[in-house]
């Protein structure tokens, strides 16, 4: 196992460690409970009352505190990603850049700069389920020798809006609607769907968040992107523009609908479980960090406005070239200190690096402070252990709310003439040659409130992305359109999606109009500018073309019921585990069942709670009277027909026909469904497993 990143310090088992060093409690032995000013407990179970069966008195103290500490235990979940899960790691830089930025981090191959990631959902709150259809966060926060760098960005290269003023807009559109309260964690109603085809910027975005990107199978398996343009700057002042990528080691992987809905029943923490129990199991997860960089003069020539969030630059046109990777290795020791108190903030950036003129970039960089200040209560919350820098912080600023790390000495203000012979501390000095500076661009030109003109290109790229998927997955984006669509009540807004639809695509438009049950296409929505149809596919831009080459990091699920073949278990555990998968042993009861051998194999989910939808692959060993037995089951029959729907890959001792068969597969029995009898047959289904899905079995669409 590799070495955990530096994180919290780590408190004694049952004493608070309160900012400062690990202490020990002063009541007592070290295991007394203590009130939160350190006295001890006598009696954790009972208040104080005037008598056994009397009033409550207001002098017991311990309760009093107790409680009113519990009435405030919750802060305000964030305005948007409020469901969010974090995790620590490092980054360790392969390939210096000097000639493009003097950052420290770009500079310092293999140093290990610890880094605290935060990956969300945006609409949902705090405990909406996980596989909801969103965008999702990808922050981190890296702790640099030059001071804390965030990059907060999402899973998808684009955004809905231009403009930061469009913000509040777009966010109560998509959150449950102001006088019902609902619905929850979606964007298939009415609300969302109003705002998004009255904002025909959002067109590229929906493209996105209607592919299966907005539904990925793991928080492992995503990329991540900047999305803005930034500048890098390198010791000569020199700038160049730059775009930031997270390519996932593990490869791309998303769920299909269906499932989704699925999961969001059985398991709505799905992935803050798969994250944990990877990184839990030593298996962390990577993202290589790459860079798109370019010139004035590419922009000057780009079709696009590279300071429109709305529009990407293609690998194709400028490649992604790999500097460095991230380790995440360690889970969080306390949930509410970490995870939620982390505060990402745009402006949080070092020396090498600076912001463009991207307008919504410049909105968020008020707003990620402003945000801070109310969730976390006060200025002081760079001063919370997981937002402070892991590097010195000199400065004057001083007192506020819960100030933990105060100056001492006499000077609070500079200039000052303290130091030199008084004996006083002068304090710390700016530095104009190791601090931060803006990149000296020259600006001149009207205060307006205008877009530049670019701008108003609304479909070509989301046509590029459309044609740059592989069949299935355009099925899904027309299939995930209809459904949002199908759920919005009135008419004219379903119209008038399809009519900017058919500046995307006509087949697109006309499969979500059938889709629809539309008699006839609405008319096409005017565009503010004739959009590019002839951009080229980008295959960057599909999950399906850059899936991983193996099952590792994956799950099967091997449902085992009584006189199963032991042998047959075992040499499937042993092949998905040789391919650094894991295992779940799934059984018509929790406590196990006896397999051919005699013994009894324990399982980790009874049926029930153990659903093929949460497996990549599933397995079924069982005895001959056992497949019988529960041919009937209702949750088995799910376990074989949803797997089965959702182009599983599906081994199978040949007991289990009786399953197939009454769930009616028995004679649709394809490729990707392996009998298994001995020799090679487990190790061959799991090198199947790699291609994740056998998507043949879906590929003809049914009318
Ligand atoms: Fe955010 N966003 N955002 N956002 N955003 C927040 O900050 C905001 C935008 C993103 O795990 C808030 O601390 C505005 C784009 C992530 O803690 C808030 C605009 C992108 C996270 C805020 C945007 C993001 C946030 C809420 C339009 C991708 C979660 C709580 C101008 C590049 C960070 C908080 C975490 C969080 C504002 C648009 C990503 C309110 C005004 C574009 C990953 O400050």
């Amino acid at each position: 196992m590799a070495a955990k990143s530096p994180k919290l310090d780590a408190s004694p088992k049952t004493t608070l460690d309160q900012g400062g060093a690990p202490h020990q409690s002063a009541a007592g032995p070290d295991d007394t409970m203590t009130t939160a000013q350190g006295v001890a407990i006598a009696d954790d179970q009972n208040s104080l009352k005037a008598h056994a069966r009397g009033p409550g008195l207001l002098e017991d103290q311990i309760m009093r505190e107790k409680i009113f500490h519990f009435d405030h235990e919750r802060i305000p979940e964030r305005v948007v990603h409020a469901r969010g899960y974090g995790v620590h790691g490092h980054f360790e830089l392969k390939e210096a850049i000097p000639e493009l930025s003097h950052a420290a981090i770009f500079n310092r191959v293999g140093e290990k700069v610890p880094t605290f990631t935060r990956f969300s959902t945006v609409a949902g709150s705090k405990g909406s389920p996980d596989v909801a259809r969103d965008v999702r966060g990808f922050a981190t926060k890296f702790y640099t020798s030059e001071g804390n760098w965030d990059l907060v960005g999402n899973n998808i290269p684009v955004f809905f809006i231009q403009d930061a003023i469009k913000f509040p807009d777009l966010i109560h559109s998509v959150k449950p609607a102001p006088d019902r309260g609902f619905p929850q964690a979606q964007s298939a109603h009415d609300n969302f769907w109003d705002f998004a085809t009255l904002s025909p910027e959002t067109m590229h975005m929906l493209m996105w968040v209607m592919s299966d990107r907005a539904i990925p199978r793991s928080l492992r398996f995503m990329e991540g992107f900047g999305v803005h343009t930034f500048r890098l700057i390198n010791a000569e002042g020199e700038s160049k523009f730059v775009k930031f990528h997270w390519k996932p080691k593990q490869g791309l992987q998303s769920v299909i609908w269906n499932e989704a809905l699925k999961i969001n029943g059985m398991d709505p923490d799905f992935h803050r479980r798969d994250m944990w129990d990877a990184i839990d199991a030593g298996d962390f997860p990577q993202w290589d960090l790459g860079i798109q960089v370019f010139d004035d003069d590419f922009a000057d020539n780009f079709a696009f406005d590279i300071l429109d969030p709305t529009k990407l630059i293609p690998e194709e046109d400028v490649p992604v070239r790999i500097i460095g990777t991230m380790t995440l290795d360690a889970n969080v020791d306390n949930f509410f200190a970490e995870t939620e108190q982390v505060a990402f903030c745009t402006q949080n950036i070092v020396p090498g690096i600076d912001f463009t003129n991207d307008p919504l970039l410049q909105g968020r960089n008020f707003s990620y402070l402003d945000t801070q200040l109310k969730r976390l209560g006060g200025p002081n919350f760079t001063h919370i252990p997981i937002n402070a820098p892991k590097c010195p912080v000199r400065h004057f600023q001083q007192d506020g709310h819960m100030a933990m790390t105060n100056p001492k000495g006499r000077a609070n203000y500079e200039p000052n003439s303290w130091g030199g012979d008084t004996g006083e501390d002068a304090g710390p000095r700016e530095n104009p040659e190791t601090g931060f500076k803006s990149y000296d661009e020259p600006i001149e030109g009207k205060k307006q409130r205008v877009r530049s003109e670019l701008f108003g290109d609304h479909y070509s790229q989301a046509r590029q992305f459309y044609i740059s998927q592989t069949e299935i997955e355009q099925t899904h984006v027309q299939d995930a359109i209809t459904f949002e669509l199908s759920k919005v009540e009135r008419l004219e807004i379903r119209e008038r999606m399809v009519g900017h639809l058919r500046n995307i695509d006509g087949d697109l438009a006309q499969q979500v109009a059938d889709g629809l049950g539309m008699d006839k296409l609405p008319a096409k929505q005017k565009a503010v500018r004739e959009p590019i149809t002839d951009l080229k596919p980008s295959d960057a831009l599909s999950i399906l073309k850059n899936g991983p080459d193996s099952f590792a990091g994956r799950k099967l699920g091997i449902y085992i019921a009584e006189g199963g073949d032991a042998r047959l278990v075992k040499s499937l555990k042993t092949a998905a585990e040789d391919a650094g998968a894991t295992v779940a042993i799934i059984a018509p009861h929790v406590g196990g069942a006896k397999l051919s051998d005699g013994k009894t194999m324990q399982a980790d989910e009874k049926i029930d709670g153990g659903p093929s939808v949460v497996f990549d692959a599933v397995a079924l060993v069982m005895g001959e009277k056992a497949a019988k037995n529960y041919a009937d089951d209702k949750p088995t029959q799910d376990f074989v027909s949803d797997a089965f729907a959702h182009a599983k890959f599906i081994a199978y001792s040949e007991e289990v026909m009786a399953i197939f068969k009454a769930v009616g597969i028995d004679g649709k029995l394809d490729k990707g469904v392996a009998k298994l009898g001995g020799g090679d047959d487990a190790k061959s289904f799991i090198d199947q497993c790699g291609e994740l899905r056998f998507w043949d079995r879906v590929a003809v669409k049914q009318d």
